[in-house]
């Protein structure tokens, strides 16, 4: 890898509230519009970097977009060597800590570092990371919240209409049976080799979760995603020792230090880091280390854009989370073709923002 030479000027950080086609119904709550704040790199030689971040509540947009201009004020004039520049913040944040927000805010400009160093050297991601555009298994995780029988089974069905071959359902109903009913009906009406995915979004105690996983050991589920609180890797090692249904975890983990740390207590079957938790793409790539080193199936979670660059050069590569959220803002969205993600070929990442429609859903 030989970046080109990039100096940073500013940064420029606008939140957008996009409406959701189908709500996300989780067991910690309903998301039915995505709080997005959009991250523009300005570099002195006239190359923009971009990313953006899933804020999850709109009140948390402009307050990230506010540590995004102490992000500036640490990194003005400095050479875009995002592994650097990192090490640069960290110390500048080391008293309140790099978490939460503030590491969301690390992440937001790590992404937009390697694609306008990547823009600048007139290559996709994929390429500057040393991989080649490829297309990567995705599954189909809009909508498919909490929801009856009935019409989970009827939205789970219209999941697979754009060539999608694996789907998610969210679990964590108040009993079993409610759960099990809702994952019956989406099992029956699914093709069989449709994989099914399930999250039950940290509902469950362990005791529980043992109870539930045995239950659905069996049903045709192909992962169980953050059964328990996310950070208890003891149970969650627990259950993956005895449940015959793959765990998955990680899109809780903070750095890819927690990654390590779960990894060595042998807390799951799979790992799904996040692209804004686990430090943007200069995190991703430890991460994916980690996981090649104990042989995990390493999927992403959200962001599917960055994270399709980023699956074709994860070693383990498993399976791409795709959201359809960002279609409304970017001038060519992610294709998706025969239930894949394909990796464009185009510079950077492949994010051109639609001015019109950034201005539409700006945050009041
Ligand atoms: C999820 C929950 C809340 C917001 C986005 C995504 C979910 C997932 O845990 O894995 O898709
Ligand atoms: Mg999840």
């Amino acid at each position: 890898m030989n970046p080109p030479r990039l100096t940073v000027r500013g940064i420029r950080a606008r939140p957008v509230q996009v409406p959701m086609k189908l709500p996300l119904g989780t067991s910690a709550g309903t998301i039915r519009s995505a709080p997005l704040l959009l991250v523009d790199l300005e570099t002195e030689e006239g190359v923009t970097g971009r990313s953006y971040l899933f804020c999850y509540f709109p009140a948390a947009a402009p307050a990230i977009a506010t540590l995004l201009g102490e992000v500036e004020r640490t990194v003005k004039g400095e050479r875009v060597a995002p592994e650097e520049l990192w090490e640069k913040l960290a110390r500048r944040f080391k008293l309140i800590g790099v978490q939460g927000i503030v590491r969301m805010a690390m992440a937001g400009f790590d992404v937009a570092c390697w694609d306008a160093l990547a823009i600048a050297a007139e290559k996709p991601l994929v390429a500057l990371l040393g991989g080649e555009p490829r297309s990567i298994p995705a599954y189909n995780s809009n909508g498919l919240g909490l929801m009856a029988p009935a019409a989970a089974s009827d939205e789970a069905e219209k999941l697979l209409e754009s060539g999608f071959r694996a789907v998610k359902l969210r679990l964590g109903n108040t009993t079993l049976e409610a759960d099990l009913s809702a994952l019956r009906a989406v099992r029956k009406r699914l093709p069989e080799e449709v994989k099914l995915m399930v999250d039950f979004n940290q509902a469950l105690s362990p005791e529980e979760a043992l109870k539930r996983g045995r239950a659905i050991d069996g049903e045709g589920v192909f992962w169980i995603e953050e059964p328990i609180r996310h950070d208890d890797y003891r149970g969650c090692a627990e259950l993956a020792r005895e449940l015959a249904t793959p765990v998955q975890i990680g899109e809780n983990f903070s750095l890819p230090q927690a990654m390590a740390e779960a990894l060595a207590a042998e807390a799951c079957d799979y790992v799904m880091p996040d692209l804004e938790r686990i430090g943007g793409v200069s995190g991703w790539r430890r991460a994916a280390s980690l996981a090649e080193e104990r042989g995990i199936p390493m999927s992403s979670h959200l962001f599917p854009e960055t994270s399709a660059h980023l699956l074709a050069v994860t070693p383990t590569c498993h399976f791409l989370e795709y959201v359809d959220w960002t279609d409304a803002i970017l001038a060519e969205p992610l294709a998706i073709v025969n239930g894949a993600a394909l990796v464009p070929d185009r510079p950077g990442i492949g994010m051109i923002w639609d001015e019109r429609a950034v201005k539409r859903y700006a945050m009041a």
